[in-house]
C-alpha cells in the first residue's frame, strides 16, 4: 500500500471516530470511563446538564475549575476534563475559596454531595455564603451518604429509612435553599434531576452571577436510598421526583422543606446583588488606605 493511501485511510478513520464521538466527550476524561455510578443514579444527568451549561457560557474553559469533595458525587471532579480537584471530605468550599482568592480571574465551581457540603462541610458553606465568595455550588442532594452505605444525612427527610435510621429519620433536615439564602447567597435555585433544560439554565445563570450561587438538584440514589425505602428503581424515583415537583419561582425559601415522598418545590428563589468578598475587601482597603492601596495584594506604596 502506498504512503498516500495509508495517510488517506488514517484521515478517514480519524474523521469517522470524530463523527461517532459523543458531543460531550470534549469535556469528559474518556480514559476514566466507564464511571463508577450505578445505573439510573441521578448524578450523571446532572453532570450532563453541567457540561451543557459550560458549552453555553462565554467564559473560556481554561478559566473554569471544578472542585469536589468525596462521596459518589465527589467523583465528578475526576470525570470532567477541566482543571479539577478531588479534595477531602467537606473541604471543597474552602479549597475553592483559596483558588478564587489566589486567581480572581477563575470561575470556580464546587460540585458536591449533600452530606459533604452540608454536614462536615456545613461550616464552610455558611461562611462562604456570608462572605459572598464568588463561586458556584452545585449540590447533588440524594438525601443520604450514598458512597459509604446509605447513612442518614442532614438532608434526609423525616421518616425516611437509611442504614443508620432503620426505623425512620427523626431529625429535622436542612432546607438547603433557606440555609443558603439566610447566610447570604445571591443566587439560589432547586430542580430535580429530570428538569434537564431548567437545571441547565439555572447552572448558566449561576455561573454568570458574581457571588455565592447555589443550585440544588434532587437526584435519586437508586442503590441505597430507593432500595431501603422500597421506592422502586432509580428510574421510578427520578420520574416520581419530577412529577412531584411544583415550580414556584420566587417562593419564600422558608416554605421549601422537603417531606418524605411528597411535593418538591422547585424554581429560582433568590437572585439578588451584594458585593462579592473581593469587592468588599477592595472597597474597604481603598477607603482606609486610599492611594496607598494596591489592588488585592494590599501592598502599601510606602512599604
Ligand atoms: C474525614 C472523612 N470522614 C468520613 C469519610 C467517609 N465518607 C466518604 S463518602 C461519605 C459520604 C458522602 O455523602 P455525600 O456527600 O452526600 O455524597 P454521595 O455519596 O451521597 O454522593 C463519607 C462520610 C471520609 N472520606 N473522610
Ligand atoms: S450508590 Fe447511590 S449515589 Fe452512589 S452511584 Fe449508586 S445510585 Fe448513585
Ligand atoms: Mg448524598
Amino acid at each position: 500500500m502506498s504512503a498516500k493511501t495509508t495517510t488517506a485511510k488514517k484521515a478517514s478513520a480519524k474523521k469517522a471516530a470524530a463523527e461517532k464521538a459523543h458531543p460531550m466527550e470534549g469535556l469528559l476524561r474518556m480514559d476514566r470511563i466507564p464511571h463508577i455510578w450505578c445505573p439510573t443514579c441521578g448524578i450523571g444527568t446532572t453532570v450532563s446538564c453541567f457540561i451543557s451549561a459550560l458549552q453555553q457560557i462565554e467564559t473560556p474553559l481554561e478559566k473554569v475549575c471544578v472542585v469536589s469533595g468525596i462521596g459518589c458525587t465527589g467523583r465528578v471532579a475526576g470525570y470532567i476534563k477541566l482543571d479539577s480537584f478531588h479534595t477531602t471530605h467537606g473541604r471543597a468550599v474552602p479549597f475553592a475559596t483559596g483558588l478564587k482568592l489566589a486567581n480572581p480571574e477563575l470561575k470556580v465551581v464546587v460540585f458536591s454531595g449533600d452530606g459533604d457540603l452540608i454536614a462536615i462541610g456545613g461550616n464552610h458553606f455558611i461562611h462562604a455564603a456570608r462572605r459572598n465568595v464568588d463561586i458556584t455550588v452545585i449540590c447533588v442532594n440524594n438525601f443520604n451518604y450514598a458512597m459509604t452505605g446509605g447513612q442518614v444525612a442532614p438532608t434526609t427527610p423525616l421518616t425516611a429509612k437509611t442504614s443508620t435510621s432503620p426505623y425512620g429519620c427523626y431529625e429535622q433536615p436542612f432546607n438547603i435553599p433557606y440555609l443558603a439564602e439566610c447566610c447570604g447567597a445571591v443566587y439560589v435555585a432547586r430542580w430535580t434531576a429530570l428538569h434537564i433544560r431548567r437545571q441547565t439554565k439555572s447552572m448558566i445563570e449561576a455561573l454568570n452571577k458574581p457571588g455565592f450561587s447555589v443550585v440544588e438538584v434532587i437526584t435519586p440514589c437508586s442503590t441505597l436510598y430507593a432500595r431501603r425505602n422500597k421506592l422502586g428503581d432509580g428510574l421510578n424515583l427520578m420520574k416520581f421526583y419530577h412529577e412531584s415537583a411544583e415550580i414556584r419561582h420566587g417562593a419564600d425559601t422558608r416554605d421549601l422543606d422537603i417531606t418524605f415522598q411528597e411535593k418538591i418545590i422547585c424554581g429560582k428563589f433568590v437572585d439578588r446583588e451584594r458585593p462579592t468578598c473581593l469587592e468588599a475587601l477592595e472597597a474597604r482597603h481603598d477607603k482606609v488606605l486610599g492611594d496607598k492601596y494596591v489592588k488585592y495584594g494590599g501592598v502599601r506604596e510606602d512599604d
